[in-house]
C-alpha cells in the first residue's frame, strides 16, 4: 500500500521534533539497508539533527563506496548520564564549574559568580540512552537487526521508532510506521517521502541520489525482477536526474568480487538440481564448501540470481546455504503465480515477498537430507496453493493472477512521547546568548 499524507507528515514532524537520532538496517545487511540507513543520515544531519547510523554487522567492505560508509558504527556506548540539575532561579550565575575525585567520590564544585545555590536548587535526572527516536529501515521486523537489537533492548522499548519498509512481512512494529509494500526498495520509500517534504527535497545530494539509487538497483537486480514497477523506473531516472553515480553503483555491485566468492558461486552452479514437474529449481552450498573454498556464508548472496538467469523456466528458484553457525538458511524467488512468502512463512516460519522470500531451519542431523525435505514440503505447498488458487476445477494450461496477499492493518500513527530535555545538550547549545555556559562545558570536558 503507498504512503498516504498522514503517515509522511507523521514521520517529518518526528524527525523536526527529535534531536538525537538512532538509524539502523537489519543485519546481514544488504545494499538497500546500507544505502537507506546513509541517505537518512545524510538527510537528518543537513537538518541539524545528531544522528547516529549503525551496522548490525561486521562492515560490508565492498559496499565501502557508499557515500558516508565511514560514519557507520558497529555498536552504540551505552553507558548511562546522570544529571545533576542546579537550578538558577533567584539571580545565580555560574563562574566556574570544577570536580574532583576522591575517596571513591566525584564532588561537582559549582561556584556561583552571583547568589547563592541552596541544596534545595539541586535535583538529579537520568538522559537515559540519549536519543530521541529510532528510525529502522528495510527491517521487516525488530529482532531481524540481530544482535545490535539483543544488546540494546532497553533502548527500543524506551525511545519512539519509526519504521520505514516495503517488506509485505513488515509486523507493523513502532510508534510510526511508513510502509509501502509497492515499492521495489526501502529507498524507493525514502525517496517518495523525502520528495513530498520540500525541506527534505532540498536536501537530495549527488550523493543522496546513489545511496538511494543503490537499494533500488539492487533489490531489482537492476530492474530484472518482477517487484520492479513502472515508478521504480520512474524514481532511478528522477535520481539520475539528480546526480546519482550509476556507474559507480553497478560497477562496484556486480563486477568486483573476491575470488572466494566466485569459486562459491561456480561450486554451487555445479550443483543445480531440479524438479521439472514440480518447477522447483535449487542449488546447495554446504558448511565443507564453505570451508574448502574460504568462503563466508555471506558470500553466497548473488547465487540466487545466477541460478534464475541460468534455468530461467521454473517457478521457484531456491538456494539453501549452511550456515556456519549451524542450521541453514533457504532464499526463493518465485514467477507470478506462486506466493514464496506464504509458503515460507506456513511451512517454515519464515516470511519476504511474495515473489521473494526465506526461511530457515535450525536443527537438523544431514544438510542434504533436509534440503530434500524441505523440497518436497515445498511442492505439496506449491500444489496445495495452486488448487486454492484455481477453485475445484484443476487445469494446468492457465494458472490466474493470485490475489495479493492480506496485509495487516495500518496501526494508528501516533506522536512521539515528549522527551525530558538534556541539560548539558542545551548548555552546550546555548552559546550566544549564555555568559558563561560555554566555559563551563569547556572546563568539564578537560
Ligand atoms: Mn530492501
Amino acid at each position: 500500500m503507498p504512503l498516504n499524507n498522514d503517515q509522511i507528515s507523521a514521520a517529518t514532524s518526528a524527525i523536526k521534533g527529535a534531536q538525537r537520532i538512532l538509524v539502523v538496517p537489519h543485519a546481514n545487511v544488504d545494499p538497500d539497508g546500507l544505502g537507506s540507513a546513509l541517505a537518512c543520515q545524510m538527510v537528518f544531519t543537513q537538518m541539524g539533527k545528531d544522528v547516529t547510523v549503525i551496522c548490525p554487522d561486521t562492515k560490508p567492505e565492498n559496499l565501502n563506496f557508499l557515500p558516508g560508509f565511514e560514519k557507520l558504527q558497529e555498536g552504540i556506548e551505552t553507558s548511562q548520564n546522570f544529571v545533576i540539575t542546579v537550578n538558577l532561579e533567584g539571580g545565580v550565575e555560574v563562574d566556574k564549574l570544577r570536580y574532583t575525585v576522591e575517596d571513591g567520590k566525584v564532588n561537582i564544585i559549582v561556584m556561583p559568580k552571583a547568589g547563592r545555590i541552596n541544596p534545595q536548587n539541586v535535583s538529579f535526572g537520568d538522559t537515559g540512552p540519549g536519543f530521541d527516536l529510532i528510525v529502522a529501515v528495510d527491517t521487516a521486523d525488530l529482532p531481524l537487526m540481530g544482535q545490535f537489537y539483543t544488546d540494546n533492548i532497553d533502548l527500543y522499548t524506551s525511545v519512539p521508532i519509526l519504521n520505514i519498509d516495503h517488506h509485505i512481512s513488515n509486523t507493523n512494529y513502532g510508534q510510526l510506521q511508513m510502509i509501502d509494500t509497492t515499492a521495489a526498495s526501502a529507498t524507493e520509500v525514502l525517496y517518495d517521502w523525502f520528495m513530498h517534504e520540500q525541506s527534505f527535497k532540498d536536501k537530495i545530494t549527488p550523493d543522496i541520489a546513489t545511496l538511494l539509487l543503490t537499494g533500488l538497483i539492487t533489490d531489482t537486480r537492476s530492474f530484472q525482477n518482477p517487484n520492479t514497477t513502472p515508478r521504480s523506473l520512474e524514481v532511478a531516472a528522477e535520481l539520475l536526474e539528480r546526480g546519482a553515480r550509476q556507474q559507480e553503483i553497478v560497477q562496484h555491485i556486480y563486477k568486483t568480487k573476491p575470488l572466494s566468492t566466485l569459486k562459491i558461486w561456480g561450486r554451487a552452479l555445479n550443483r543445480i538440481q531440479m524438479d521439472t514437474s514440480a518447477g522447483i529449481v535449487w542449488s546447495t552450498v554446504s558448511k565443507e564448501d564453505l570451508a574448502e573454498m574460504e568462503a563466508a556464508s555471506k558470500e553466497t548472496s548473488g547465487i540466487l540470481d545466477e541460478l534464475i538467469s541460468t534455468i530461467p523456466n521454473a517457478d521457484i528458484h531456491i538456494l539453501f546455504t549452511e550456515m556456519e553457525e549451524g542450521g541453514l538458511k533457504a532464499s526463493m524467488r518465485s514467477s507470478a503465480s506462486v506466493d514464496v512468502s506464504s509458503l515460507a512463512g506456513k511451512l517454515f516460519g519464515g516470511g519476504g515477498h511474495p515473489r521473494a522470500a526465506g526461511f530457515r531451519i535450525k536443527e537438523f542431523d544431514n544438510f542434504d537430507l533436509a534440503v530434500i525435505d524441505a523440497v518436497q514440503k515445498l511442492k505439496v505447498g506449491m500444489q496445495e496453493q495452486n488448487l486454492s488458487a484455481q477453485g475445484p476445477v484443476e487445469s494446468q494450461a492457465k494458472i490466474p493472477e493470485k490475489p495479493e496477499p492480506p496485509k495487516p492493518p495500518m496501526q494508528q500513527v501516533a506522536k512521539p512521547p515528549v522527551r525530558g530535555t538534556d541539560v548539558i545538550g542545551e548548555i552546550g547549545e546555548s552559546k550566544p546568548d549564555k555568559n558563561s555556559g560555554t566555559d563551563v562545558i569547556g572546563e568539564l570536558a578537560e
